[in-house]
């Protein structure tokens, strides 16, 4: 047990974020894997209130693009602020985002704030938010584990344009967008340092 719980660690301390990546296609029985792991998330009185939208299109993938560098050029030049975006120097972040039209996939996900019955009626959708966010890191495990890498990415004010794109409903909020793929051969990530053990543990 202590090395199994070793070696996910080791597995899950290699994940970085990336944001160059290859064009070289997933199989998408991988891709359907990743989203099955993120669906055994638990979930407030079990109503699994997510929706994976996975977008391989590559004309969709453009229009994904032209809707968040349309925002996030606004973003960075005016509702940022300059304190944000000088935290966000070291990550040499832009609001220019090729990834988004390089990765093989995009997978956006929704957070469903009720649920709809088939007679119309609707279902409360208890911690929707914590549910779905939670799914999220279970994704994230899942795609680290295959051996691709991601982004997590929260586009600020692309919510609506985005959600209508890709036709979904009323019930349905834009909580997370990740591009999914290989890195490229030449990415490079920031040399970060995470806290310690004895920086976010407490024991009592
Ligand atoms: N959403 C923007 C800005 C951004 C914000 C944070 I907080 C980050 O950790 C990274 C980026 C973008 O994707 O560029």
């Amino acid at each position: 047990m202590i090395e199994r719980s070793a070696s996910f660690y080791r597995e899950m301390n290699n994940r970085r974020s990336v944001r160059h990546f290859s064009d070289e296609d997933v199989d998408i029985e991988v891709i359907e894997n990743i989203i099955r792991t993120a669906g055994t998330s638990p979930s407030g009185a079990h109503t699994e209130p997510w929706t994976f939208v996975v977008v391989r299109d590559q004309t969709i993938k453009q229009d994904v693009r032209n809707i968040i560098e349309e925002e996030e050029e606004i973003n960075y030049t005016k509702r940022m602020g300059k304190q944000w975006t000088k935290d966000l120097q070291p990550l040499k972040t832009s609001y220019i985002k090729e990834y988004l039209t390089t990765a093989p996939y995009l997978l956006l996900v929704f957070k469903q704030i009720y649920g709809i019955k088939d007679n119309g009626k609707r279902v409360n959708h208890y911690y929707n938010e914590i549910s779905v966010a939670i799914a999220t890191g279970m994704l994230l495990a899942a795609i680290q584990n295959a051996g691709l890498v991601t982004l997590t990415s929260t586009p600020l004010n692309c919510g609506p344009k985005l959600k209508a794109l890709l036709g979904r409903p009323n019930n349905e909020k834009l909580l997370i967008l990740l591009p999914v793929g290989y890195p490229h051969k030449d990415a490079r990530v920031p040399d970060l340092k995470r806290k310690s053990l004895d920086n976010i543990m407490v024991l009592i």
